[in-house]
């Protein structure tokens, strides 16, 4: 067990650390970490990091973080599905939510837009509209649950993600899938939730052209994880092995997310 010296290490406020090393545990985990009394030792004791100044304390934080993907990843099962509903569930009209109101919703022009296309692909052409309202659609009714407490249920249109990730010749061993969106919102996605059968491209909503407010053209919508993961306004789709985090998870938002 590594040694943590008496008195807190320079640079390290040993309450801060503790708060946001348990905000990034996974929750049996947090608990356990709490009723211990949240200490240096414990927090090194779960990531095997001697924590002696503010840059180990930074790695200490890093590790947890890992753990909590690496942990939310290995119960997520690939195969199972999200709940689906009938017609009659469908809510409306359908919360709107964004880091900014309604009106300042990206305008992306109808002509103008070309998905661009990166990373470990084969082919890296970008694709119009038209192109990709050409590719097959399926519809599912699905719920959102959004991190800030609320959720609901909605029909959304549009080509599973995998069958595009197959046209474009995507190396599906790459760990990750990021998305750019217009207004400069960003998220990234672990391969198997990009491959599962629900992660959709969707180019409608209730069975209309996607409005502006809900991702005008195309949003990736996946049931298996919060709100936030399903960006909007999606201009560019990278296939990568490094980790690019995104908005909200730069700002200490749970990476995985999974539901
Ligand atoms: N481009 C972009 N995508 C985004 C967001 C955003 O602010 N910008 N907010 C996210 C959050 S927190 C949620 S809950 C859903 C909301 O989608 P809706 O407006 O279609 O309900 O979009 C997600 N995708
Ligand atoms: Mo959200």
């Amino acid at each position: 067990m590594p040694r943590v010296r008496r008195g807190p290490p320079p640079g390290v406020d040993p309450e801060l650390l503790a708060k946001d090393a348990a905000k990034l545990m996974p929750d049996p985990t947090r608990r356990l970490f709490l009723r211990g009394g949240a200490s240096l030792g414990a927090l090194a004791f779960l990531t095997g990091c001697d924590i002696v100044d503010g840059t180990s304390a930074e790695q200490a934080l890093i590790k947890i973080s890992h753990f909590n993907d690496r942990a939310q990843a290995w119960l997520f099962n690939p195969n199972k599905l999200a709940p689906t509903y009938p017609e009659s569930a469908v809510q409306r009209p359908f919360p709107f939510n964004a880091y900014y109101p309604e009106d300042e919703a990206p305008e992306v022009d109808r002509e103008d837009y070309k998905l661009e296309v990166g990373g470990m692909v084969d082919n890296t052409k970008s694709w119009t509209l038209d192109e990709l309202y050409a590719l097959p659609q399926e519809t599912q009714i699905t719920r959102l649950v959004c991190v800030e407490g609320w959720s609901a249920i909605g029909k959304w249109t549009g080509t599973p993600l995998r069958e595009f990730l197959r046209r474009i010749g995507a190396d599906t061993r790459a760990k990750y899938v990021w998305f750019r969106c217009a207004e400069g919102y960003s998220t990234s996605i672990d391969m198997p939730t990009a491959l599962h059968p629900q992660t959709q491209m969707t180019f409608k909503f209730d069975g209309e052209i996607l409005p502006r407010k809900y991702g005008f053209p195309m949003k990736v919508r996946m049931p298996t994880k919060l709100g936030f993961k399903n960006p909007k306004h999606v201009m560019e789709i990278a296939v990568t092995d490094k980790y690019l985090g995104g908005y909200w998870e730069d700002q200490g938002y749970n990476w995985f997310s999974g539901l």
